[in-house]
């Protein structure tokens, strides 16, 4: 389909050619510029100063070997990557992800993303992205270890408090983050807590980021329910994946009284009818490692589906957190009439464009990811602000800062979508008032 706006057509039949192949890229670019032809009404300047044509080419992208050596003594040889997209509002922020489905169109989608999602948490970041096509799974400790010390040794030249602060995404957790900081202190005889994110509490790490993202998905959909005078009480949810961030979504929707039936991971889905044991899956998950199958060895009234679609359960309120393009236009329609009311992306770019398109046309809440999920990196930021003091604050006050954040990017995005004509539109909202913000300080610091 051709977009309404002929240059923003244009700009992007750019984008395909200067990018060929990057098809989750791709469809990240499409998304934004879809929704902005309003705004380049409203400031013509953005277009004078041609902030889309800058704004989807990063400012810099970095490409580097990383050979590491596995138990047996073989060399292995792995490619990484740092997208530093954009840092008109800050440091370059954003996570790492260590998946074999990486690629550069995978971090560019995410580095998009991460800039306009970034700018509606309110807080001093900028936009960026990385990881490696390494498969952490079935690695051991020393492996890991190994292959995170590799990686940091090319990362450490390019990061820093100031200019570039990574953190966690699939496959990089608390485990990683610690050899990658150790690699850093290491190689730059620098304690810079503030280098990364999602550090342990031993050493600079802030309370609440651990479950940032899933209870701040959580929060927005509450708030997306609240506008409906709704709530989570009593729900049927489902909740995709089983890793960190699907973990804290289950665990903030039953402190809100709703009822997760479901999880899954890459091979299958659960379904436990009596709702999810949380503490169970954090066993088999978070500290054994071990695939949610094993769920059913335990819980003998669940039920393991192999190679399942989890969307064909039943459920009120949905919450993709595993992986992008998880939900499609079919999945979007089961969900649609099996009763679904509301959709909280815990995941980046979870549902495709036509399964979007299925949630609008209905008339449910939807909650794209780079609002959604905007929790994680808050918290992140928060992290940061805890480092640059020395300090750090208690559960309770961080999880208030995040509260109130995740009510915040809500509102904007509701005012923004309704004051460009497309009310209850988050995907608008979402879009235009992070991009708004992005362009303003763009055009302040002139031609870079
Ligand atoms: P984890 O590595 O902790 O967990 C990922 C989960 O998703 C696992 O259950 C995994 O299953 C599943 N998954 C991953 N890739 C695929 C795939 N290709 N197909 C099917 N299932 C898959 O990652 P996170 O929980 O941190 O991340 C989940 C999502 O949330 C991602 O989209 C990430 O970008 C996004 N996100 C994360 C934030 C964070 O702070 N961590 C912040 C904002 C967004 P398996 O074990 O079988 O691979
Ligand atoms: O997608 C994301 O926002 C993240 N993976 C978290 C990024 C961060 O810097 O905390």
């Amino acid at each position: 389909m051709v977009m309404k706006d002929e240059k923003l057509e244009t700009i992007y039949q750019d984008v395909l050619r200067r990018n060929p192949g990057e098809v989750e890229f791709h469809q990240a670019a499409r998304e934004v510029l879809e929704s902005v032809g309003p705004v380049l009404a409203k400031y013509p300047e953005f277009r004078e100063r041609k902030i889309i044509e800058r704004i989807i080419e990063p400012e810099r992208q970095i490409i580097f070997r990383v050979p590491w050596q596995d138990d047996k003594g073989e060399v292995h040889v792995n490619r990484g990557f740092r997208v530093q997209y954009n840092s008109a509002l800050g440091p370059y922020k954003g996570g790492l992800r260590f998946h074999p489905s990486v690629y550069l169109g995978i971090i560019k989608f995410l580095g998009f993303e991460q800039i306009f999602k970034n700018a509606l948490t309110g807080l001093p970041i900028g936009g960026g992205k990385g990881g490696s096509d390494f498969d952490p799974k079935g690695k051991s400790d020393d492996e890991i270890m190994r292959f995170c010390q590799s990686f940091m040794t090319e990362l450490w030249r390019y990061i820093g408090e100031h200019t570039d602060v990574p953190a966690g995404d699939i496959g990089v957790g608390g485990r990683e983050i610690g050899y990658l900081y150790g690699q850093f202190k290491r190689l730059t005889s620098r304690y810079e807590a503030g280098v990364l994110t999602g550090k342990g509490l031993d050493y600079g790490g802030s309370l609440v980021r651990t479950e940032a993202t899933g209870y701040g998905a959580t929060f927005f959909v509450e708030e997306m329910l609240k506008v409906r005078k709704d709530s989570f009480d009593g729900k049927r949810c489902v909740v995709s994946g089983s890793g960190n961030v699907a973990i804290y979504t289950v665990e903030k929707i039953h402190q809100l009284g709703g009822k997760v039936v479901a999880c899954s991971d890459s091979n299958g889905y659960i379904f436990d009818e009596k709702g999810i044991d949380l503490e169970l899956v954090k066993q088999l998950k978070e500290r054994e490692r071990r695939r949610i199958k094993d769920y059913v060895e335990y819980r003998k009234h669940a039920r393991y589906v192999d190679g399942g679609n989890i969307w064909e359960i039943p459920c009120q309120v949905a919450m993709p957190s595993a992986t992008q393009n998880e939900i499609n236009g079919k999945d979007a329609a089961l969900l649609v009439k099996n009763g679904c009311i509301a959709v909280g992306e815990g995941a980046n770019m979870p549902t495709t464009p036509e399964g979007i398109q299925v949630f609008l046309q209905a008339g449910i809440a939807y909650g794209p990811g780079k609002a959604a999920n905007a929790g994680g990196v808050a918290t992140s930021a928060l992290e940061m602000q805890q480092n640059a003091s020395r300090d750090s604050w208690t559960f309770e006050y961080t999880e208030k800062r995040l509260a109130n954040i995740m009510k915040n990017i809500h509102q904007t995005c509701f005012e923004t979508a309704e004051e460009f004509g497309a009310k209850g539109n988050y995907v608008v909202g979402a879009n235009i008032a992070g991009f708004i913000k992005v362009a303003k300080a763009m055009v302040a610091h002139g031609l870079i």
